[in-house]
């Protein structure tokens, strides 16, 4: 098939901003192309992404969903990326079989039935916005299994019965290696934003005396100061944003990977990525990592982590 992936909102496409959602576009459109598929990414400029066929957009990035309150009109910037995006998609739909929307926005979700080329949606997140919660429920009765999700948490979250496809996530194994030596510390990769709880795994790192290396894209800088003022203890090693190969060398040295999610991650690739290379996963038992093996009872007193 020929086929049009319609990156996120947020940022270029392989600046770290998308957080997951960039690995499962990279990783979808690498195996698509593997099984013949004609794949065209969108993207807004500024966008990298190697062997992918990519079109770039100027306009305007959109907030951040888990940023905007629940309730909250949906907010457009005045020149967005999105609108411009999905503008150029319309005039070259023609070309294309499907066109998979990556953006978790009012905009494709409500255009959906203005397509004449069928539009499906990689849901990235779990509920989050009332007015988006509302358009993934028509789209899910108008246009039943062209909604996609990581996990059945996941898609709960959105209100029960709704036909979802869950499609999990991949990674590609050829890109980790196991590293049979690890030194003394702990590992933390996110995006450094509150909703990924890094207080949290300083917290463990201060109980126990462990370095924490820290991996993701620095979103949040006061954020960051925030944290290292409230567990001045802590050992913490800010160790930047990186592509995969560089990550999962750091990763692989560590002893075990926090995962502090204070929101319902929705799969958490950083946990897959961290057995790809021999580290345990150390997590809460909130969201889609319920679904991953138990490591430990309880760390902290009355916190349940997996
Ligand atoms: N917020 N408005 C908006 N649009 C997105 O596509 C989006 C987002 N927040 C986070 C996000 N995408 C991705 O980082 C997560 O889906 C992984």
């Amino acid at each position: 098939m020929r086929i049009l992936l319609m990156s996120t909102s947020v940022g270029p496409f392989g600046s770290g901003i998308g957080g997951g959602v960039e690995l499962t576009i990279y990783n979808l459109a690498q195996e698509l192309m593997a099984r013949s598929h004609q794949i065209q990414l969108v993207a807004p400029v500024g966008s990298s992404a190697d062997t992918l066929a990519l079109t770039t957009i100027p306009g305007e990035v959109h907030p951040f969903a888990q940023n905007e309150s629940r309730s909250a009109d949906i907010r457009v910037p005045a020149r967005s990326v999105l609108n411009a995006m999905w503008q150029f998609a319309q005039t070259l739909q023609h070309s294309y079989d499907l066109i998979l929307n990556f953006a978790y926005d009012w905009l494709p979700f409500y255009l959906t039935p203005f397509f004449d080329t069928p539009v499906a949606h990689f849901v990235s997140m779990g509920s989050l916005l009332d007015p988006i919660d509302d358009l993934i429920r028509q789209c899910a009765h108008r246009f039943p299994h062209r909604l996609g999700a990581y996990t059945q948490t996941q898609a709960d979250t959105f209100g029960l019965g709704l036909p979802w496809q869950i499609l999990s996530s991949g990674i590609d194994l050829n890109l980790y290696e196991y590293q049979p030596q690890a030194e003394p510390a702990l590992a933390w990769v996110a995006r450094i934003a509150p909703e990924k709880g890094l207080e949290d795994a300083a917290a463990a790192a201060a109980a126990t005396g462990l370095e924490l290396r820290i991996l993701g894209k620095m979103q949040d800088e006061s954020y960051w100061q925030w944290v290292q003022s409230q567990v001045p203890a802590a050992q913490l090693t800010y160790l930047g944003f990186h592509p995969t190969p560089v990550m999962q060398a750091h990763l692989g040295r560590c002893q075990g990977l926090l995962m502090t999610p204070k929101w319902i991650e929705a799969f958490g690739n950083v946990a897959i990525e961290a057995l790809a290379c021999g580290v345990p996963v150390i997590s809460y038992a909130r969201g889609a990592h319920r679904n991953h093996q138990t490591w430990q009872d309880r760390l902290f007193s009355g916190t349940r982590w997996h």
